[in-house]
């Protein structure tokens, strides 16, 4: 039987520990979710969770205690990429068996993080052209299967790394959050709604949001508010 799990998150939404809760609740563990509010943090989360301060973390097996009162008998597992393999390596879900699988779901995963997440950082934070965002959603759609997830029918942390991405896509450009020049999100926003050769990514989004784990995951009013707390630069 799988020992106590306490997730260590927080109010806000950030793609890091949207890919650890996605991963929680693609694999239905069970789990006590404790948020930290991550501009007073209390004091006890650093000496006793985490020494890096950040969330998300997990507290493993030990008593089940108050999540504010960490007992010294669970283990501590920190950094959003190694928390998402621990949840894999828990259930056995969420990584294929075969290593040439394996191998595909890593390159998609660093695929994502070499190019969409730096395009995001690039056109909504610093304000470049939305165009950088078209063109790294064109790369990751050019790795997609014809049809399924990321690497194949089932659902892996290939995904998990590229879902918080695109959940955020449709708010920020839609309602043209963001640090690029006013009026491109929502062309852009247009363009991966209508345009032919976005077809595949709208199919896999369809798909992804089809999910019992993105539903859970993103509502609306937590991912509005995502972009408002980024635009007023309070994360
Ligand atoms: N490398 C860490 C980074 C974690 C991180 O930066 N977490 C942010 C929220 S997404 C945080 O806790 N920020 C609060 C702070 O730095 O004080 C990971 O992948 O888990």
């Amino acid at each position: 039987m799988t020992q106590q799990l306490t997730l260590y998150t927080a109010k806000v939404r950030t793609t890091l520990k949207d890919e650890v809760e996605l991963a929680l609740e693609e694999t239905k563990l069970e789990y006590t979710r404790f948020e930290i509010d991550l501009q007073n943090k209390p004091e006890w989360y650093a000496p006793l969770v985490n020494p890096a301060s950040k969330v998300p973390a997990l507290a493993y097996g030990g008593p089940v205690v108050d999540p504010s009162q960490p007992s010294p008998e669970s283990e501590k597992i920190t950094e959003s990429l190694v928390l998402i393999e621990f949840v894999a390596d828990l259930t056995g879900k969420l990584l294929p068996k075969d290593p040439v699988q394996r191998a595909k779901v890593r390159f998609f995963v660093d695929t994502v993080s070499n190019t969409i997440g730096p395009a995001f950082g690039a056109s909504v934070l610093r304000g470049e052209p939305v165009t950088k965002i078209l063109d790294a959603i064109e790369k990751i759609q050019n790795l997609l299967p014809a049809e399924g997830y990321a690497v194949g029918s089932d659902f892996t942390t290939a995904d998990i790394a590229l879902v918080p991405f695109l959940a955020r896509l449709e708010v920020v450009l839609k309602n043209d959050f963001g640090a690029f020049e006013e009026g491109t999100g929502p062309k852009a926003f247009e363009e991966l709604s209508s345009e032919p050769k976005f077809a595949r990514y709208r199919k896999y989004i369809a798909d992804v949001k089809a999910r019992d784990s993105y539903k859970k995951t993103f509502d609306e009013v937590m991912r509005i508010l995502f972009s408002c707390l980024k635009i007023l630069s309070l994360l």
